[in-house]
């Protein structure tokens, strides 16, 4: 089994994660920098120092045959505030960034929201405000003029992580718990202002494609004979996959999903979702619209029915057997003994991701598919030789690429894998040692050494071959 000759072999980067220089060039404050000084948490800078070190980065795709590469624009780059004034250094940093992987044949795929909303408007209900709904729309259609080089967009990089964690585990600013009306109407926001997005580009022919990027993992029964477990699944699924999903690809949500949301919402003493009507017209006219789906996906999960109060512990240290989630009228999560799994409890399941392409399969205005983020969290150290052997990283890469292959063959169109992530650099909520990259990143020096991982993607991405 081969890779076709154009598909895209990259990496996947996010601004805030590996930029580093928060406070360069007149960045206004992300939602980020508050919320880790208030929480004692981590640094963001220097991360990995790639608003100075772009160069290299790119370099090193060039000499390892990563021919597309993921970033994000980091918002408050190019307005501060979020609105308002536009601050010409980010402009031209962005510029130089596209330019320059451009003209190394490294194709840029670019997001326009990963995860930093300006801290304001975080602040002020991120997206479960019009006004800031607005504002994103507002600098949306700014890049999509000004960065005219660029010919792969996204919206948004997953909405529902975006919104259940800022809202219902309280791991991401503005850190609150079991908010499930505020998650709904964060997804339904984003939805909604990626249809206006999108309708927008369209509209003005912007050449080029447009897509958005969801986080889209497979939700089993802890016990398939159970229907209190298949429920469970389902109604995870709906929140999490369903909605997103329906509302890119369908333009409207589905009746059984929206019962099942109600469900969540209801049983958490909230009242009803109901979609507004001229949200629901706009989203309805971009569903055909949309170029590319993204699909993220690291893991896979398995629920049971759970009645009781709201209890969530996220294993942000690395401690094998430390997660714990049990979300009323949503599900308890069970991790299954005899998967293997990380050391952050995230089961690795390539199955999932197989179940997973061949259902978005099925929707016909999904035209084209990339696998824009996948990868394996590691603690890792530099080794005599300078380098790190991560046969683990090799092995959990090679076989989700073997189920992109078999979903190829069985018709899907994946177009292009992405791994997370290019290089390392930090995680929202679980810090430094939590290690992605192709390339090992010094922190203290800023010098990237190249894993083996990195020579084995090289021989692939010459090759096509899976070896
Ligand atoms: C995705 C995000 C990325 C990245 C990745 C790994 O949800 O889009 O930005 O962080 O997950 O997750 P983590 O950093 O929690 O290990």
């Amino acid at each position: 089994m081969k890779f076709s000759n154009d598909f895209i072999f990259g990496g996947a980067t996010a601004a805030y994660q590996c930029e580093g220089a928060t406070k360069e060039d007149g960045k206004g404050l992300v939602c980020w920098d508050v919320y880790y000084k208030e929480t004692d948490g981590y640094n963001p800078d220097p991360a990995s120092d790639f608003y100075h070190k772009y160069k290299e980065d790119i370099d090193n795709c060039v000499k390892f045959g990563i021919n597309g590469i993921r970033v994000s624009i980091a918002w408050t780059r190019i307005f501060p505030k979020g609105y308002g004034e536009i601050n010409e250094l980010g402009v031209k940093h962005y510029h130089e960034l596209f330019k320059y992987a451009i003209e190394n044949g490294v194709e840029p795929l670019v997001t326009l929201h990963h995860f930093d909303t300006p801290y304001e408007l975080n602040k002020n209900g991120d997206f479960t405000n019009k006004e800031v709904q607005n504002y994103f729309i507002e600098y949306a259609k700014f890049c999509l003029n000004e960065f005219s080089e660029v010919t792969h967009w996204a919206t948004f990089n997953e909405i529902w992580p975006w919104s259940v964690n800022q809202y219902i585990t309280g791991t991401f600013p503005p850190g609150e718990k079991y908010q499930y009306n505020k998650t709904v109407e964060c997804i339904h926001g984003m939805l909604y202002s990626h249809a206006v997005v999108v309708n927008y580009f369209k509209d003005n022919n912007i050449e080029g494609e447009i897509g958005v990027i969801h986080s889209l993992e497979s939700h089993y029964p802890y016990d398939e004979d159970d229907p209190s477990s298949v429920e469970a699944a389902k109604r995870v699924d709906a929140i999490a996959n369903g909605l997103e999903l329906e509302a890119s690809f369908e333009g409207s949500y589905r009746e059984k999903t929206l019962t099942r949301v109600n469900y969540i919402l209801e049983t958490n003493g909230f009242e009803r979702f109901e979609p507004d009507y001229s949200d629901l017209q706009e989203m309805k006219k971009a569903c055909k619209r949309v170029d590319f789906l993204g699909i993220n996906s690291y893991s896979a999960h398995w629920h049971k029915n759970y009645e009781g109060e709201n209890y969530h512990h996220h294993n942000g240290t690395g401690d094998r057997g430390t997660f714990k989630s049990a979300l009323k009228g949503m599900s308890e999560e069970i991790k299954p003994e005899g998967l293997p799994r990380t050391d952050w409890d995230w089961i690795i399941y390539p199955q999932g991701l197989y179940d997973m392409i061949m259902r978005v399969s099925e929707y016909k205005n999904c035209k084209k598919i990339y696998i824009t983020e996948n990868g394996m969290g590691i603690k890792e150290e530099l080794n005599e030789n300078n380098t790190v052997e991560d046969d683990q990283r090799i092995d959990y890469v090679k076989d989700h690429l073997e189920v992109v292959l078999k979903a190829n063959e069985n018709g899907a169109n994946v177009r292009g894998y992405y791994l997370w992530s290019l290089m390392d650099m930090f995680s929202w909520s679980n810090g430094y040692n939590k290690r992605y990259g192709f390339f090992f990143v010094d922190f203290d020096t800023q010098k990237r050494y190249p894993k083996k991982s990195a020579y084995w993607f090289k021989n692939l991405s010459e090759t096509k071959e899976l070896k």
